[in-house]
Parts: C-alpha cells; structure tokens; sequence
C-alpha cells in the first residue's frame, strides 16, 4: 500500500472528476494526500503538472502527474492490481464494454443546460438529459451494476451525477426517479459502498453552489 507522501490528489470539491478518482482510490483502499484546488486562482503545482489542459483531477504519483479522470482511475487499477476489488473486468470483451460506457458517460452526459437555460431551450435540455438516463437504464437492465455483477470502472465514471440529481430536479422541475426507477435503484445500491458515500458530496451542498453559480449568470 503506498504511503500518503507518494501520492498527492490536486481537486476541486464539487467535482464530479475528482470523485471518480476518490472512489477509486477508497475502492482499493490506498491512502493519500489531499490538496483542494481554488480554480480561479489555480497553484503553481497544478500549473506545473497538468500544463496542458491546467484541469484537477491530477493525481501525482511519485511526483509524476497523471490526468483525465477515467485514465486515472485505469491507472489506479492497474498500479494497485493486487489490491481488491479489480475496478475493470479482466475478460477482453467485459473491459470493451466497461470502457465504452465510461466514454459514452464523458461524451454525452450534459446537464448545465437544465440550470443555465429557461422556457423551450429548458424544456429540450431536460428531455435529452433523461433520454440519456434512459439509454443507461437499458443498459443497466436487470443486472445489479452497468457492466455485470461487480461494481466497476463504468460505474465509478457515473455516479458522480447522482449527487446532482437533487439540484437538477429542483432547479428543473423534474423527478428522476419516476422517470428511470431502475436506474435509481442501481445509485441506492452503488452508494451502499462506503467508497461511494464517502467521496460524494452532499447533494444539498451541491445545490447551493449550483444556486450561486446561476446567480452570477444573472439567471
Ligand atoms: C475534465 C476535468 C475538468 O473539467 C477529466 O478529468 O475527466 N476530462 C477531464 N475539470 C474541471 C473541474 S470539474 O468541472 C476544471 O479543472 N476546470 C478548470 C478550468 O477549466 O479552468
């Protein structure tokens, strides 16, 4: 198990990234440091480590960054093979579809549309969020995680948006629950993990800041 000085996480509290790799991390349960970024203000160590896209999560591992959320948590994977639970399945074809769903999450997953927006635009945005929960949904299907029985990388890249379902379905007169049952069951049983619970931040919280965040919009 690799001692907290060997590895430092640069993040910013409310992001959904950054609890990507937390998760992963607590799955495997690997101790480390903690550094939480000001991102209007970025540090010089984040600067200087991640100095093409200047973004957390950055985890830096015997003083070598290492960015973008889903490969980090591939990379905390595979470092920390030996410890229990694998994070991605060994089987070639599980893995392509553990590592489509991740992609699929990054690519289409967009929400900000919901606060940012009103009337018709509004309306569009919360119709092609929940069409995109229920593709999910369909894949999620009757099994107890997205890819099988175990609980993985493509949910770890998905269960950071749980924690703003609360903000989107005030902000957007929704109820998410109703609309994709199963996949609300299936964030019930992901967050039964301590690894989950732990590393997401309170809903509430993330409303309130969501509020702040309109409320400089002018909206
Ligand atoms: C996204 C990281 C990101 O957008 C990943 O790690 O998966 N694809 C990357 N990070 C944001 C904070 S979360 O909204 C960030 O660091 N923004 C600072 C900036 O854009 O300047």
């Amino acid at each position: 198990m690799a001692s907290s000085n060997d590895l430092v996480l640069l993040n910013f509290w409310a992001s959904p990234f950054g609890e990507r790799v937390k998760i992963a991390l607590a799955e495997k349960g690997v101790h480390y440091d903690y550094k939480e970024e000001n991102l209007a203000d970025k540090s010089p160590l984040l600067l200087q480590m991640n100095p093409v896209h200047k973004k957390v999560p950055v985890l830096i591992h015997h003083d070598k960054p290492i960015f973008e959320s889903n490969i980090i948590v591939q990379y905390i994977d595979e470092t920390w093979q030996n410890e229990d639970p694998p994070l991605l399945p060994s089987d070639p074809y599980l893995k392509a579809q553990a590592r489509f769903w991740a992609d699929y999450v990054d690519n289409n997953v967009r929400f900000s549309a919901i606060w940012r927006t009103k009337g018709e635009e509004q309306e569009r945005a919360k119709k092609e969020f929940i069409d995109l929960l229920k593709v999910l949904e369909e894949q999620l299907g009757e099994k107890p995680y997205l890819i099988g029985e175990s609980f993985g990388y493509a949910d770890i890249a998905l269960i950071p948006l749980s924690c703003r379902f609360y903000a989107l379905e005030i902000i957007g007169k929704m109820n998410i629950e109703k609309e994709c049952p199963k996949l609300m069951e299936w964030v019930k049983r992901c967050m039964e993990r301590e690894s989950v619970s732990k590393s997401l931040p309170d809903p509430h919280k993330i409303y309130e800041y969501v509020l702040e965040r309109m409320k400089k919009l002018g909206n």
